[in-house]
């Protein structure tokens, strides 16, 4: 064979080999596409273990085409919301990822950027109807194919969770789960439930709220809607306007996040049924003996291990603390203080627990608390790591008040119980009797098991 030959037949297989490597990529469009306004073009990409992080565009009639859309696999959609300046969502890459690694599945990405991108809030909340449509039709066909509805999962975020509901709706409700970060709340708030999403969408939907003063939607939606953070403002996120776009999306977006944490599962985030997030950061709802051996729901992506129980429920509302970043999830005990001093004492505390050369630390500053003589003030102490074997706790009490004598803090008896359920934890309860805290000055002990007291 002549070189040229060798050339020809390198550059053939080359092009072949591009060919079937070429991905279908999320739409990328700008502001300017924003400004002028988009028009709706709804396309379905696929991603499988195998094409993780290459895309099919894939049609709505002939599944043969793609080999790796494995009808016996559970299939998962991820519909994003409103684009204002119509660039891809920067989170798609990792949810699509976690997702494939946790399990083997289909992934399709609704990519509607086209309809999505538009200044004009108003013209994508009017798309939103007609995607559902679109990805109606197509789980219909899988249906036709044999896929069963019940191993179909939604993630809907802020927009998509009402496309979500549109598009359980239409399939009668049949289909497994819809999970619903940050529904969106303008144009969507006070709708009835056949014009938003629901329940009765899903046989299973669980919703998380990051927004709910803004963007969010502040009703619960679901069969169990989890308020992080109380549900308005996030940790980590700005709080003034000067931070500029960042300050408009960062407790919206923040639901996403969270829910990327929950898949890739390096630590759990316990959740606590309330009425409200006051009675829960005041430490009133910290048992959890409705749910049983599994104790309070976790968040996110593992919760369908509490389907069945939280669908008895009807509808639950649960809370949480998180971190300002990730790993997002904190380490939730209960701390019993007991004084006595003569008189009611007011104020804040601030606890550390080391370990293992680690250091975790929970500040309890919601408000100023009430210690009053031989009393037990129960409080929700969130840490910010979980230390598995607790050697040493500090403690510091303030009154943020400076004009005013130090006060002295006369602890009778202080008590730390990992809310985890107990194969979970290292640990039992951990306890310390007879503790001076003058104000602002940290004092550090070893605790002892509560249980060897004699108190
Ligand atoms: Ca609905
Ligand atoms: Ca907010």
């Amino acid at each position: 064979m002549l070189l040229w030959q060798y050339l020809i037949t390198f550059l053939l297989v080359t092009v072949q080999i591009c060919k079937a490597e070429k991905c279908d990529e999320f739409t990328d469009l700008n502001l300017g596409h924003s400004i002028i306004g988009t028009s709706l073009k709804v396309r379905l990409l696929l991603y499988t273990r195998s094409h993780g992080t290459c895309g099919t565009l894939v049609s709505h009639t002939d599944l043969s085409a793609y080999p790796q859309f494995n009808l016996l696999n559970p299939t998962t959609f991820i519909i994003h919301g409103y684009r204002l300046t119509g660039s891809p969502p920067p989170w798609l890459g990792d949810l699509t990822q976690l997702l494939l690694v946790r399990k083997d599945m289909n992934v399709i990405v609704v990519d509607w950027n086209y309809g999505a991108a538009n200044l004009n809030y108003l013209e994508a909340v009017k798309n939103t109807r007609e995607v559902a449509s679109n990805v109606t039709a197509f789980i219909q066909m899988l249906q036709e194919q044999g896929a069963d509805l019940s191993s179909i999962h939604l993630i809907g975020v802020s927009l998509g969770a009402h496309i979500s509901g549109f598009t359980g709706a239409n399939l009668k409700g049949e289909i497994g789960r819809i999970s619903a970060l940050d529904p969106a709340g303008p144009e969507f708030k006070g709708r009835n439930p056949e014009d938003r999403l629901d329940s009765s969408d899903a046989q299973f939907v669980d919703v998380v709220h990051t927004d709910m003063d803004l963007l969010g939607f502040r009703e619960p939606l679901g069969h169990i809607d989890y308020y992080a953070n109380g549900g308005a403002d996030q940790p980590g996120c700005p709080k003034t306007i000067f931070s500029g776009q960042s300050y408009f999306k960062c407790d919206h977006q923040r639901s996403v996040y969270l829910f990327l944490d929950s898949i890739n599962a390096t630590c759990t985030s316990r959740t606590y049924p309330c009425s409200s997030y006051k009675d829960f950061l005041d430490g009133k709802c910290l048992t959890c003996s409705q749910f049983g051996d599994a104790g309070c729901p976790i968040f996110g992506y593992d919760v369908i291990k509490w389907k069945d129980i939280l669908l008895e429920q009807n509808q639950t509302k649960a809370y949480f603390k998180t971190n300002g970043k990730s790993p997002y999830c904190m380490t939730n005990y209960r701390m019993d203080v007991m004084i006595w001093n003569k008189d009611v004492q007011w104020g804040y505390l601030t606890v550390k627990l080391h370990g293992n050369g680690k250091e975790a630390q929970a500040t309890i500053n919601h408000k100023s608390l009430k210690f009053k003589k031989f009393t037990e003030t129960e409080l929700l102490a969130a840490f910010d790591k979980d230390i598995q074997s607790v050697e040493k706790v500090s403690v510091k009490f303030s009154t943020g008040n400076v004009l005013q004598p130090k006060r002295k803090l006369r602890i009778l008896q202080i008590r730390l119980e990992n809310l985890e359920p107990k194969e979970n934890k290292a640990q039992g309860s951990l306890c310390r009797y007879d503790v001076l805290l003058e104000e602002n000055k940290e004092v550090t002990f070893r605790p002892i098991p509560c249980e060897e007291s004699n108190f």
